[in-house]
């Protein structure tokens, strides 16, 4: 199969094919629907933080999740409610795909009282207990040991859960992500670390930066731990990969590595113009290993879907993401006397 820049193998010739061939695809349709519609809110609203950031009505860092959709829904889609999902300042698709509203995620964005931090944490610093969403962290792999101590909690009180610990390629070159692999794989903790490997850390390419080249998911093998590529621009390869992975934990056989083969479509935040690549590598990725268009082209192409019915998943997901854009500009901004709360809770 054809390679993309990324090493993912095209999206052109899976389950749409074998599908369009009249081979019935291994995969449950109405799953693929439901990550379809994932996927598109995760979009939208990406694009819709985008406009707003260059409105001027969100402040500071801004990082977007256009292009890496696929890692997070597939992996969510599997995942259980209780699991515990952690990772980096890049959060917002993980914040849906872990059924956070849109409404407060957007608010947060920008400064209200009706965000997830009252206003107060922005598009890095965002958390919900109910959901088991641990944060949005802007230091450089620091979710990495986190997410790992949220394993040994539910090891320790004996719950069968797991921590979904994602990370970006730049971070695998931490000290802190190793202190915590050793633990982990010592104690065979749950966790699995989804690297999302979207060829970039700010504007240094993973082979620049990395002394093992592209390639992260051996990263582990020293401590014993199991990885696999999997090409995230696919979220059938995702969730397969992720029903492995997860199956791997709940059985207490210790961590896993994940290594999704991605891409981010923007620049590394909203300040960024990116000219540390070219047109047209971003161009092939968008054009030919969309994972959206991956998705929806196995559903038209397999007679899964109609236009008219994707057309209906569009205007709903439109609605919410409208509707989230009007209330983050209509909540008003916390009150002075928020800078005294939150400032230690109860665990
Ligand atoms: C400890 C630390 N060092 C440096 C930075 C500055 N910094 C912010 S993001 C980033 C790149 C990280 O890239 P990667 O892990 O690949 O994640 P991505 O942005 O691609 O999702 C750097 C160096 C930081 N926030 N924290
Ligand atoms: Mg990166």
């Amino acid at each position: 199969m054809a390679k993309s820049p990324t090493g993912a193998k095209t999206a052109k010739k899976s389950a749409a094919k074998k599908a369009a061939a009249g081979k019935k695809p291994n995969i449950d349709i109405d799953q693929v629907k439901e990550d379809y519609r994932t996927m598109l809110l995760i979009r939208r609203f990406e694009e819709k933080a985008g406009q707003l950031y260059g409105m001027g009505l969100i402040g500071g860092f801004c990082h977007l999740y256009i292009g890496q959709e696929a890692v997070v829904t597939g992996i969510q889609g599997v995942a259980k409610d209780d699991d515990g999902v952690i990772t980096s300042y890049r959060d917002h698709g993980h914040m849906l795909a872990a059924g956070m509203e849109a409404r407060g995620v957007m608010a947060e964005l920008t400064g209200r009282e009706g965000g997830y931090s009252r206003g107060k944490g922005g598009s890095m610093h965002m958390f919900s207990k109910e959901k088991n969403f641990f944060g949005g962290h802007g230091i450089v792999g620091a979710q990495v040991p986190i997410g790992t101590g949220l394993a040994f909690a539910y090891k320790f009180r004996d719950e069968k859960r797991v921590s979904l610990t994602y990370v970006g390629d730049g971070a695998m070159n931490q000290g802190q992500v190793y202190e915590a692999f050793n633990m982990a794989s010592l104690w065979k903790l749950p966790v699995i670390y989804v690297i999302e490997n979207n060829q970039y850390a700010m504007g240094t390419s993973a082979d620049r930066h990395s002394a093992s080249g592209k390639n992260l998911h051996d990263r582990g093998m020293a401590h014993g731990i199991p990885g696999r590529e999997v090409d995230g621009m696919d979220v059938m390869k995702v969730r397969e990969a992720a029903e492995e992975a997860i199956e791997h934990c709940r059985a207490g056989k210790g961590p896993f590595i994940l290594e999704m083969k991605t891409y981010r479509y923007r620049g590394h935040s909203m300040s960024d113009p990116a000219k540390y690549r070219t047109k047209d590598e971003v161009n092939e990725m968008r054009q030919h290993h969309d994972p959206i268009d991956h998705v929806r082209n196995m559903l038209l192409d397999g007679g899964y879907a109609t236009e008219e019915d994707l057309k209906a998943v569009d205007k709903e997901i439109k609605a919410i993401v409208a509707d989230s854009a009007e209330f983050a500009q209509e909540s008003p901004e916390p009150d002075a006397s928020e800078l005294w709360t939150d400032i230690l809770v109860e665990a």
